[in-house]
């Protein structure tokens, strides 16, 4: 393999602990396909992507990556990449179709003969139960905002541990609900497309109610030494300038952004000033006795997935945006600026430091609560020369700042165990459909090519050698 390292020296090797997690992540509806194979039924996401003007280009999860036929050579690129670890996730719909009722074998098979390549080649299986993919059947009896969901979930976890549980040691109940309830029912821009505030934060309580259900569900099959989590994607939130308006519109965002989840799984409370915001859309009269002593079950480690920050202000004057707000209790009093510096093709600016931020305020408020990296990872338009090879130094250079990131908060007393590149593979970008590749491999979804990019070379080195070079 030739060295790749597209970044300026700095002088320093820097060497991560002993025991250190390297890992890549995907998700079952962005590389599966076979969305129709072997019992599966309908998602939230099938439904959406097939209906028009949702998702750029029309582009749908029915073929993907096609990794269900492939997943043997995409374990094989895993295998020399080196990664200790690959965190997937399950689609609820492969398993339990209707989501309700016993399992579909077919579906576990395919999770089983996935979990047994990987213990093959060595590399640790990381179960997510939760990315996004719901039985349509559940939404149809009223999605996330149903109580009755949570009760759903924490069934198809322990059926999923059950039938896996002999050899996979680490579990995740939930990737981002922020993404899950805000945008799939506040904003509508992902699936189901709904643009209901109010739902949306009884979703949100539901995910924090079915996440600890689910925790003791987990337990409950699981031996006793398997781990068990939760991945947030928790904001970087930074106030523009250091007037009370702008800190209060950022202590806005914390809130239904961050706290939401936070709070309750984590001190088994609301946090007073979101009930306090969102009282013209709720009394919150969902959450019923028991419910967040449920949802501080402890868990083993917290996920973090961090792509770049979000600086606010107070809004303006003027009249209210016509597009649905993802951040119920904020609209009319929060803007949303740019923050400066080099973006990716996500048009999301490049800024390691909200990841440090991130971490080490972690460290501060949850102390005891080790943290893995469970996704970080850019976007860029890469394309293939004419040799075939995929150039993607700007991917190199933002993987290395946000390693780096990860080591200064190590070094600063932030007990970070672990680092899972997003994305394995290039996959369906959910809204955008196959127009943003993530993947440190390319893949042509045209014939299903896999090629390592640059930065899997780059990725691999690290590895090998436990950080960053100088
Ligand atoms: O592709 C997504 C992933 O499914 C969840 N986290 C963010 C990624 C990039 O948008």
């Amino acid at each position: 393999m030739t060295s790749v390292d597209a970044s300026p020296a700095t002088g320093t090797a820097l060497r991560f602990p002993p025991g250190f997690r390297w890992g890549t992540a995907t998700a079952a509806y962005q590389i599966e396909g076979a969305a129709a194979l072997d019992g599966r039924t309908p998602s939230i996401w099938d439904t959406f992507s097939h209906t028009p003007g949702k998702v750029l280009g029309g582009d749908t999860g029915d073929t993907a990556a096609d990794h269900y036929h492939r997943m043997a050579e995409d374990v094989g690129l895993m295998k020399r990449l080196g990664v200790s670890d690959y965190r997937f996730s399950v689609a609820w719909p492969r398993v339990q179709p209707t989501g309700r009722g016993p399992a579909v074998q077919r579906g576990l098979d395919f999770y089983r003969r996935l979990v047994d390549a990987l213990l093959e080649a060595g590399i640790r299986p990381v179960a997510t139960l939760y990315h996004w993919d719901l039985p349509q059947e559940l939404e149809d009896s009223g999605g996330w905002p149903c109580r009755d969901t949570a009760e759903r979930f924490a069934e198809y976890a322990g059926l999923v541990a059950g039938a896996l549980g002999d050899r996979v040691a680490s579990w995740t109940t939930f990737n981002e609900p922020w993404c899950a309830a805000f945008l799939g029912y506040a904003s509508g821009v992902h699936a189901p497309g709904r643009t209901e505030p109010e739902a949306a934060l009884r979703a949100a309580h539901h995910f924090n109610l079915a996440h600890g259900l689910g925790v003791r569900a987990l337990r409950a099959a699981l031996p006793r030494s398997a781990e068990v989590s939760l991945t947030l994607n928790l904001h970087a939130v930074r106030s523009l300038t250091d007037s009370a308006a702008d800190r209060d519109a950022a202590r806005r965002i914390d809130a239904v952004g961050n706290r939401i989840f936070l709070d309750p799984v984590f001190h088994g409370r609301l946090p007073r000033d979101l009930v306090r915001d969102t009282a013209a859309l709720t009394d919150w009269s969902f959450v019923r006795d028991g419910d967040l002593a449920a949802a501080s079950e402890p868990i083993d480690w917290l996920g973090l997935n961090y792509y770049s920050p979000t600086v606010v202000a107070a809004a303006e004057p003027g009249p209210p945006g016509t597009e649905a707000s993802p951040w119920p209790g904020a609209e009319g009093r929060v803007r949303f600026l740019p923050a400066p510096g080099p973006r990716t093709a996500m048009d999301w600016p490049v800024d390691a430091d909200g990841l440090y931020e991130l971490l080490t305020r972690l460290r501060d408020e949850l102390p005891g609560v080790p943290l893995l990296i469970t996704e970080n990872g850019a976007a860029y338009a890469d394309c293939p020369d004419a040799r075939g090879a995929v150039h993607d130094p700007e991917r190199i250079a933002y993987l290395r700042g946000h390693l780096a990131s990860v080591h200064r908060a190590i070094e600063d007393g932030t007990d970070v165990r672990g680092y899972f590149v997003w994305s394995l593979l290039d996959n369906f970008e959910w809204a955008y459909g196959y127009s943003k590749r993530f993947g440190i491999v390319h893949v042509d979804f045209a014939t299903q090519r896999r090629t390592p990019k640059d930065s899997a070379r780059w990725y691999a080195e690290v590895i090998a050698r436990g950080g960053l070079a100088p």
